[in-house]
C-alpha cells in the first residue's frame, strides 16, 4: 500500500519525549511520490553537473572514479530548485522548531548523498563513519541543531541505511568526533563507546519519511548491499539566533558571515534561510 504524504503533522508530547530520550525521531511520510520522483531526478542532474540558476555550487561537484564510493554535495540548494524546495520546506522547519522548543529555524546547510549499491562486494567505500555532526559545527554557539535525513526510497540496513546510537546526544561533545570520512566503523565504535552504553538503532524509513537527529547524536552507516543506489537529501537546521563562536574550528559556512566575522554574530542572512518562524 502506498503511504500518503502527511503535510499537516504536528509534533506531539510523545514525539518530543522520544527525541529528548533517544536523540532522534522518525517522521511520518513528508514528501509525496511525485516530489520523491523529482528529487531522484535532481540527484541524476546534480551528479551529471546539470545545474539550475547560474550553477554556482559552494564546492565543485565531484564524482569519484570509484563507482563504489559515497557521493556527497553540501548546499545542493544553491544549484538545484527541487533540493531548495525540500530543504527550505516550512513543515521541516516547524517540526524541528517544535522538537527543539524554539520559535525560529534556519537552514545551516544541506547535503545531497548518494550511496552506491555494491551487492556482495567487499569494500568500505560507501560507509559513513560514526560521528557527531556538532563535531564539525563547533563554530556555532549551540549544539541544539537538527539533521533531517530524508529517504528517497525505502531505506533500511540492507541498503546502507543510517544508524543512530541511542541516547548518545546526552554524552556531550566527544573529542575528535568529526569522523564522517573514517570508514572503519569498528575502530570508531571501539574509540567512542569506551565504557558507554553503545546501542545501535537502525533508522528504518519508507520513501519520503525523515529521521530528525540531534547535533550531538552519534550516527553512521554501513554498506548498501543491494544493486540500487541509496539516495537522500539532508537538511541541517539551527535555531534562529544561533551565533558564531570564534576561534574554535574552521567551517566553510563561516565565510558567509563576511570577511571579518565577529564572535557572537548571528548566522542570519540569505545564506541561512528561515524555514519557519512562529
Ligand atoms: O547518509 C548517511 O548515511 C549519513 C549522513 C549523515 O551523517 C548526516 O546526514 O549527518
Amino acid at each position: 500500500m502506498t503511504l500518503k504524504a502527511e503535510r499537516q503533522y504536528k509534533i506531539t508530547q510523545k514525539d518530543k519525549e522520544t527525541f529528548n530520550r533517544d536523540g532522534y525521531w522518525i517522521s511520518p511520510k513528508l514528501l509525496d511520490d511525485e516530489q520523491i520522483a523529482r528529487l531522484r531526478e535532481a540527484h541524476e542532474r546534480i551528479w551529471s553537473s546539470d545545474f539550475d540558476g547560474d550553477g554556482l555550487s559552494m564546492h565543485p561537484v565531484t564524482v569519484s572514479s570509484n563507482p563504489e564510493a559515497l557521493r556527497k554535495l553540501d548546499n545542493g540548494w544553491w544549484i538545484n530548485d527541487e533540493v531548495k524546495k525540500v530543504v527550505t520546506d516550512p513543515l521541516i522547519g516547524e517540526l524541528s522548531a517544535d522538537l527543539l522548543e524554539t520559535d525560529e529555524i534556519r537552514l545551516w546547510h544541506d547535503q545531497v548523498i548518494y550511496k552506491p549499491g555494491i551487492g556482495d562486494k567487499v569494500t568500505k567505500a560507501g560507509n559513513v563513519g560514526w560521528h557527531q555532526d556538532y563535531g564539525y559545527w563547533q563554530c556555532c554557539d549551540t549544539s541544539d541543531m537538527i539533521t533531517v535525513w530524508i529517504a528517497l526510497q525505502d531505506t533500511d540496513l540492507t541498503n546502507g541505511g543510517m544508524m543512530t546510537i541511542l541516547g548518545s546526544h546526552k554524552w556531550g561533545l566527544i573529542p575528535d568526533s568529526a569522523s564522517f570520512f573514517n570508514q572503519n566503523m569498528e575502530e570508531l565504535k571501539t574509540k567512542y563507546s569506551d565504557g558507554r552504553d553503545w546501542v545501535e538503532e537502525p533508522c528504518i524509513l519508507k520513501a519520503g519519511q525523515a529521521s530528525f537527529h540531534h547535533g550531538l547524536t552519534f550516527h553512521g552507516s554501513g554498506p548498501n548491499r543491494t544493486n540500487e543506489p541509496r539516495l537522500s537529501v539532508v537538511a541541517h537546521v539551527m535555531k534562529g539566533g544561533t551565533g558564531y563562536r570564534a576561534g574554535i574550528q574552521r567551517h566553510d559556512n563561516i565565510r558567509h558571515l563576511g570577511p571579518r566575522p565577529i564572535n557572537g554574530q548571528s548566522f542570519a542572512n540569505e545564506y541561512f534561510p528561515i524555514l519557519y518562524k512562529r
